[in-house]
């Protein structure tokens, strides 16, 4: 089934399936706390304090669905992933996270942050051409207006990051891939030069460190906000984990053909296989997973985080 937005000029696809109603928490938080709003895998309270809580769940998404089945410890690792990386960026920018002093329902996979401005605007950093990026380059041979040499292919490494920001899409539908012209439109051209500037040196750090450790960074999203208290820019939202980025593993990087997902190739080979007996193109919801593919994929979380601080999880 698909779901089609209609006007008489235009039909756009917005997805292959209707939204999918994002699952209810798997916790419950004290009283005061309110849910603000909810994405495929993370949730968003405010807090009784008016403060934001940030909770990254255990839900995992692969082709466009939440599926039914949790990861244990995803959350508590993509938090912990986070905080990591808010640690070693500081001298970049400052960030969102006040404290990790959070109710015990959600102990580990919670941040509480400091409300913020948001700019509407996906700043996204790519190093590898890849999905949107690589449709973008096939169809026009830029990405967000930027020209890049001919030759390239699926995994190519890039002469240097591109800053390819996208705007944000109606639920179920997919950002959409802008020219930095757009968003100075938006934000301003002041603004829309810082961000791409911050975009692409935190990239920069991430991905060098990274690839020192096994795993490639091919690209990664983050959502910036301005401080309500001294109007400066802070980076916000989870950084630079396998839900906001491309991890790859290094060892089998192959420019050609579509590279294996550090966290999710067990979720995306397992579906895709006979034994799921889901087919992708049904518009049906995926089914559960096995208890082998979800301990594969924590194992993958695991690994990732471990790689990465070079410190034990747990
Ligand atoms: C904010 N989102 C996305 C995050 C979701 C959705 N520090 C902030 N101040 C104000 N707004 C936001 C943030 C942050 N981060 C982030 N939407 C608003 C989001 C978490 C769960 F469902």
């Amino acid at each position: 089934m698909q779901t089609l937005v209609c006007s008489p000029d235009r039909v756009r696809v917005v997805s292959d399936h209707a939204p999918q109603q994002i699952p209810a928490p798997d916790y419950d938080l004290p009283e005061g706390y309110t849910h603000v709003y909810s994405g495929k895998v993370r949730d968003l309270y405010e807090d009784p304090d008016g403060r934001l809580l940030f909770v990254a769940s255990d839900r995992i998404s692969a082709y466009d669905w939440v599926l039914p089945t949790t990861i244990p410890d995803k959350g508590r690792i993509l938090t912990a992933l986070t905080v990591w990386w808010f640690e070693r960026l500081g001298d970049v920018l400052p960030n969102h996270l006040l404290s990790l002093e959070v109710p015990a329902e959600v102990a580990g996979r919670a941040m509480v942050t400091q409300r913020l401005d948001m700019f509407p605007v996906e700043c996204v950093a790519r190093g590898y051409l890849t999905g949107s990026g690589l449709s973008d380059y096939r169809n026009t041979g830029s990405v967000c207006g930027v020209a890049l040499p001919a030759g390239l292919v699926d995994g190519s490494r890039l002469p240097e990051p591109v800053f390819t920001p996208a705007t944000k899409a109606e639920l179920g539908d997919h950002d959409e891939n802008v020219d930095f012209e757009t968003i100075t439109k938006t934000v301003g051209l002041d603004d829309a030069t810082e961000l791409r500037r911050l975009t692409l040196e935190v990239y920069a750090r991430a991905e060098e460190l990274a690839r020192e450790r096994g795993i490639i960074v091919a690209d990664t999203k983050f959502e910036f906000g301005r401080s309500l208290r001294s109007g400066v820019i802070v980076l916000a939202d989870e950084v630079l984990t396998p839900d906001s980025s491309r991890f790859w593993p290094a060892d089998q990087w192959s420019p050609g053909s579509p590279q294996p997902s550090f966290d999710k190739q067990f979720v995306r080979d397992w579906l895709t296989s006979t034994d799921s007996g889901w087919d992708r193109t049904s518009g049906e919801a995926p089914p559960a997973l096995p208890e082998w593919v979800v301990e594969q994929t924590r194992a993958k979380y695991v690994e990732a985080y471990e790689r990465l601080t070079g410190t034990a999880f747990r």
